[in-house]
């Protein structure tokens, strides 16, 4: 009987030592940065359709929380080809111009606009993308497409 505990003990133990050595538990397909994991699309979707894709993967759309985490992900937009842009997790259709997480609805602790954003063209602009031309962010259409990355 105690052998067999100790049996399982020992498992345990070596599981703890071979998750340390790997520094992460993300599943094959998703990228590990810091304590988080990312799923990194393949296609172009409107911000729905990610929205559904995140929730379906019991995770959220992408939210920025500092520079550092914004220049990873930077350099996985690029080795992955994105052209236009990718979603941020982010929208102030509740009141213009006050935008929040739209995971918890509080407002953002890190922003990257471009300089003249949000502009909310043609009163119409009420979603967040990352642009990969001018490599940060801009108030667009909801409705456009755009990459997106599930974050958990
Ligand atoms: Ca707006
Ligand atoms: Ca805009």
């Amino acid at each position: 009987m105690n052998g067999e505990k100790n049996y399982f003990g020992l498992f345990f133990v070596i599981l703890a030592i071979l998750q340390t050595a790997s520094g992460h538990n993300c599943y094959h397909g998703w990228a590990p940065y810091k304590s988080h994991c990312y799923y990194l699309s393949t296609t172009e979707v409107t911000l729905k359709e990610a929205l559904e894709a995140c929730y379906n993967m019991r995770a959220d759309l992408l939210e920025v929380k500092d520079r550092m985490e914004e220049r990873w992900l930077e350099l996985q937009f690029k080795i992955r080809g994105y052209v236009h842009g990718v979603w941020l997790g982010y929208s102030d259709l509740l009141q213009e111009n006050q935008f929040l997480t739209i995971s918890n609805a509080e407002p953002l602790n890190y922003k990257h606009w471009n300089s003249g954003e949000p502009s909310n063209t043609n009163g119409r602009e009420h979603c967040v993308g990352y642009s990969m031309g001018t490599k940060n962010w801009n108030d667009c259409y909801c409705t456009g497409k755009l990459n997106y990355v599930c974050k958990k």
